[in-house]
């Protein structure tokens, strides 16, 4: 007997048959039979909601009332993925939903395909603040995600005849959206630019223009937590402030401009991956849902009071700034304090500094925010000012604790000179309690190189948190065969919501009934996926060969060029006969990267890796051997497919590069083997499930110090590997852009001269480790076995595991009540 722990649903099939009817009949007025999948969705999902009301109002009503302090996480980015599956699994009423749509004549297949997932992140930061929130609300913390209802998420991705990148809008809004509930009275006034008088002596800020940000919640329901947390998108509106003047004038068009600007503020998710911006619109972005949010837990927590004690509102929320892009929510919470409600500095301060904290997403110095003090004073003067004064003080803080005038000059907050600069990442260490890397390498390397003076000086802020995943999406709806067998395996359920007990899988690993049927379940996924690609991408997957994924943005740092250079190198050796055919074993690779638009370097490689593959595919040589597909527009849903689906899983930035990752933790979960580098959280999934398991190449962090200061010679690398040097002359002579030599001269000419991330360096172990994948492979209860360590080993990375650490040593708060 296996012991169910899931929810019960709160309906049986045909209760909820009628509630669709219902909803169909009166919200869209339509009959039953006129209904069409998109219909149908919509219907349920309104219906499904309905049974989360009253627990969203409770939660509501019990943080507001108990004691217990909530968090807020500030994010630009919430990846939510595809919402009906998820609610209703936290229901309890997946089978009523498939029986109640079947009932109604629907395939419950094609009626969740209809919904279209909002695409409001870039990649692993915003599914991170995605998977957060789901564990916040199951684990029955209260909390609030706040962010930004962008029209467009990120661009949907097409590949033109020649293998090039092409972006399209994504307008998601133009679709029906059940989820999310618009509430135009608890809309907050954002102002920006104009100019600061003092007046009686106090500074005042006459903003020039202003923007209503109007709250879009979606309901984030725990699982099995009976808690339900609220998700609120700004969307940007304007005033009706129509300017008379200039209409009177008949010129109608200019009198509109400033609403068209007003909302273009929550128009567009910048489609960029750890760069930064520095751009106007995108300073814009980040003070209105920050200012919005701080109102907006002003209002939540001391509804209807005029004077409240704001002394203690570290007592009510704590705000989590997801990199640096709120970070502009430090100042602002001091103006409010000091400007608003009359604080001096000194309170105003202290209540800041103990309501902030930061997390810190990257390694890459280029990506940490950096706005030019020009700018913040023309669209927020005040700011400036204060930012100014902060940096004061702090520097004459640190002036108490170190001599070294030179580091203290190294930590300015602003910089010196004609055009001085904000140094966010620094505005927020200085302004908040605690600073916390993503995994115990990255928290290391902040520590020691990007925030080196701060650490020196303050060691107590700086904590580690690993990334963590949520096992409902990743695993269980994602996953449903695995998700069943590792019920069986352990004879209880309760591991989705205790991930630690994935443990008891491993003496498993050496049961041969088990390792038989977990094959089994790969094999299916695999012809699942297989299935779906066929039908939705219409390219043929066998399934009878290796399924090996990369899927990421694509970068140069994560190193795609250091896959496709092994993989042509591979399908030389199969031409000219330096492998025999025979020996080869076959394989089937997929990769999945969006590149940021403006990525001259990125977007050539998605180009090389596309007429790689048209190359391979249609070569008679290499069939049955070697296959290549990229399928365009990866996305959570196509994640949520392919990776269950997955044998071998590609983690291979350069050493120091990659924060964390947490493609790495959904793979190992669903039973790849890693081949990867000790970078990020690679680090920590090698350690739980034991070196044996995990294919390690190439050269550490301290490996590449030295490298880079030895000088480093790309050429010499590809003079020495004779594979290597196969490889880059095919791109070279034109053997992927028919004959043409220049296509691919910037990326050859880069890899030869500069090299910056060392793929070159990393080739050979790269290729080498390729042998022992394949020789493993060939014993298939001998990787079985160790994909089940695997999954019996990374528990430890489900996101609920993350936010009991960040309760811990961050938050210190906890479960309602
Ligand atoms: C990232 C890091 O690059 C990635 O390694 C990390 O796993 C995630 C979540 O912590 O954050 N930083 C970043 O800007 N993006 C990331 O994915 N976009």
């Amino acid at each position: 007997m296996t012991e169910q722990t899931a929810p019960k649903s709160p309906v049986t099939t045909e209760q909820f048959t009628n509630e669709i009817k219902e909803q169909l009949k009166y919200a869209q007025g339509i009959t039953v039979e006129q209904a069409t999948d998109a219909d149908i969705y919509v219907a349920a999902s309104l219906a499904v909601r309905r049974h989360l009301v009253d627990s969203w109002a409770t939660t509501q009503k019990d943080m507001v009332n108990g004691g217990t302090k909530a968090v807020g996480y500030l994010s630009a980015e919430f990846l939510m993925g595809k919402q009906l599956r998820n609610a209703l699994l936290n229901l309890g009423m997946l089978a009523e939903f498939d029986d109640a749509v079947k009932a109604l004549g629907h395939d419950p297949q094609l009626v969740v395909d209809s919904e279209y997932e909002p695409g409001l992140g870039n990649g692993g930061l915003g599914r991170l603040a995605a998977c957060f929130i789901d564990s916040l609300a199951s684990l029955g913390v209260p909390a609030f995600g706040y962010g930004i209802q962008y029209k467009y998420g990120i661009f949907k991705q097409e590949f033109d005849a020649e293998g090039k990148q092409v972006e399209r809008p994504d307008y998601w809004l133009a679709n029906e959206e059940p989820w999310g509930h618009i509430d135009y009275n608890r809309s907050q006034k954002v102002n920006f630019g104009g100019q600061v008088v003092e007046e009686d002596g106090k500074k005042v800020w006459k903003p020039a223009w202003s923007v209503r940000a109007v709250p879009v919640d979606y309901m984030v329901p725990g699982y099995k937590s009976g808690r339900v947390n609220t998700l609120r998108l700004w969307s940007a509106k304007s005033y009706d402030e129509f300017d008379l003047l200039t209409f009177n004038k008949s010129e109608y068009l200019d009198a509109v401009k400033p609403q068209v600007e007003a909302e273009n503020i929550s128009k567009i998710l910048y489609p960029e991956d750890s760069t930064p911006q520095g751009k106007r619109l995108r300073l814009e972005q980040q003070y209105f849902f920050v200012a919005a949010s701080i109102h907006d837990a002003i209002r939540v927590f001391y509804p209807g009071q005029d004077k409240p004690d704001l002394t203690t509102f570290p007592n009510k929320i704590t705000f989590q700034l997801n990199d640096t892009h709120p970070v502009i929510g430090i100042p602002e919470l001091m103006r409010v304090l000091i400007d608003e409600y009359g604080y001096d500095w000194d309170t105003a301060w202290d209540i800041t500094t103990k309501t902030f904290n930061y997390t810190c997403h990257t390694l890459l110095p280029e990506a940490l925010e950096v706005w030019p003090a020009r700018l913040i004073g023309e669209l927020l003067p005040r700011h400036l000012e204060i930012i100014n004064e902060i940096n004061d003080h702090f520097l004459e803080e640190l002036k108490g604790l170190t001599r070294d005038k030179e580091r203290i000059n190294r930590m300015r907050i602003v910089t010196e000179g004609d055009d001085p600069q904000v140094r966010m990442a620094y505005l927020a260490t200085a302004g908040g309690s605690h600073v916390n890397g993503v995994a115990e390498l990255h928290s290391q390397l902040l520590k020691d190189v990007t925030l080196r003076d701060f650490s020196d000086l303050f060691p107590k802020k700086f904590t580690n948190v690993t990334n963590g995943v949520t096992p409902r999406r990743f695993i269980r709806l994602a996953n449903p065969r695995l998700s069943n067998l590792i019920t069986e395996g352990l004879g209880t359920d309760k591991w989705l919501s205790d991930l630690d007990l994935l443990q008891g899988l491993v003496p498993l690993a050496d049961d041969p009934e088990f390792v038989k049927k977990f094959a089994e379940v790969k094999h299916a996924n695999k012809v699942a996926f297989a299935n779906f690609a066929k039908d939705r991408y219409g390219f043929e997957a066998n399934p009878d060969t290796m399924f090996n994924t990369m899927v990421k943005r694509l970068h140069e740092y994560k190193r795609q060029s250091l896959k496709i250079l092994a993989l042509i190198a591979r399908y030389a050796a199969i031409k000219n006969g330096t492998i025999n055919v025979d020996d080869v074993l076959p394989r089937t690779v997929f990769f999945g990267a969006k590149a940021a638009p403006g990525y001259y370097m990125a977007k050539l490689t998605i180009q090389l890796i596309n007429n790689v593959a048209r190359v391979v595919n249609n070569d008679p040589d290499v069939k049955g051997k070697l296959a290549v597909h990229f399928p365009a527009n990866y996305n959570v849903r196509l994640a949520q497919h392919l990776i269950p689906a997955t044998e071998l899983d590609e983690q291979i930035s350069q050493a120091g590069k990659e924060a964390s990752g947490t493609g790495n933790m959904k793979f190992a979960l669903n039973g790849a083997l890693t081949v990867g580098t000790l970078d990020g959280a690679n680090v920590e999934i090698r350690e739980k499930v034991g070196a044996d398991n995990f294919f390690l190449f190439g050269m550490t962090v301290d490996e590449v110090e030295d490298l880079y200061e030895k000088g480093y010679d790309p050429a010499k690398y590809y003079e020495a590997d004779p594979r290597l040097k196969m490889a880059i002359d095919m791109i070279s002579n034109g053997a992927f852009s028919d004959g043409d030599r220049n296509t691919y001269a910037p990326l050859v000419a880069d890899w030869l001269t500069k090299d910056y991330f060392m793929t070159l360096a990393d080739f050979t172990s790269y290729a080498d480790i390729q042998y022992e994948i394949e020789d493993l492979y060939r014993d298939q209860d001998a990787w079985n076995r160790k994909a089940i360590l695997n999954v019996a080993n990374t528990g430890y990375f489900s996101s609920d595991r993350s936010i009991e650490d960040y309760l811990e040593r961050i938050w210190h708060t906890g479960p309602l009540a």
